[in-house]
């Protein structure tokens, strides 16, 4: 199977997975990113069985709003049932790296507010180790270089992700040769340098349950 058929084989799983659960009131977290896309599609087929969704970042919300799905700002919201995103990397604790996209603040805001964060991911993001792929790291424009030297002394080899402002305005820089044997105290670390909006090891928050697409069909784990 190719990456997207895999990919797609997890979104229809997230799907079954909700399905049984939607309400006329439900909510759901929608998160971002290729796998993410496939959800959005295939989620629109069941539109008029919930109520609509909050979206991890404005492509999503574009997205949803293309298959006639409403999008409510999470502070109308307060708690979803449901949090679907895909990640970077995910290990055996469901911790993740998640950022690739640029989207890593407000995915981790939604999922912090979600009762249960589903992540779908094909087995090419299954690690024994966070790390191999760089850390992205949310940060204010200003607190740029600074952030970059405390990165350093943390030992990675940070480099400033050209030409990217996220949707909240600010500016990514990514974590090269930076493994992570600690992924909830590295976590804290991060989020403990002036400047760090948000870093993306979701560790203290992880996800609650894992849809991998393989060769061998969807595996489940919690
Ligand atoms: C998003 O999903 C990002 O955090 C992460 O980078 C991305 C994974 O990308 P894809 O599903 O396209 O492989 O949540």
């Amino acid at each position: 199977m190719t990456q997207d058929e895999l990919k797609d084989a997890v979104a229809a799983a997230a799907i079954a997975e909700i399905e049984p659960r939607l309400e006329r009131d439900t909510i759901l977290g929608i998160g971002t990113g290729s796998t993410a896309n496939l959800f959005i599609d295939r989620l629109a087929r069941l539109r008029d069985d919930f109520k609509g969704a909050v979206a991890s970042s404005e492509a999503s919300a574009e997205r949803l709003r293309r298959h006639g799905i409403e999008v409510f700002e999470l502070n109308s919201v307060g708690t979803v049932p449901f949090y679907i995103d895909g990640a970077d990397e995910v290990n055996a604790h469901l911790h993740m790296i998640k950022g690739g996209g640029a989207a890593l603040t407000r995915e981790k805001i939604v999922a912090a507010c979600a009762e249960r964060f589903i992540c779908i991911a094909d087995a090419s993001k299954r690690v024994e180790r966070l790390g191999a792929f760089p850390l992205p790291v949310e940060v204010i424009p200003m607190a740029r270089s600074y952030v970059a030297r405390e990165l350093v002394k943390l030992g990675a080899d940070p480099v400033y992700r050209e030409g990217v402002v996220t949707d909240n305005g600010n500016q990514i820089i990514d974590c090269f040769e930076f493994m992570i044997d600690d992924p909830v105290a590295m976590e804290a670390r991060l989020n403990a340098i002036v400047g760090v909006v948000t870093n993306g090891l979701f560790a203290a928050r992880g996800a609650d349950v894992l849809l991998l697409g393989t060769e061998q069909g969807v595996e489940r784990l919690t």
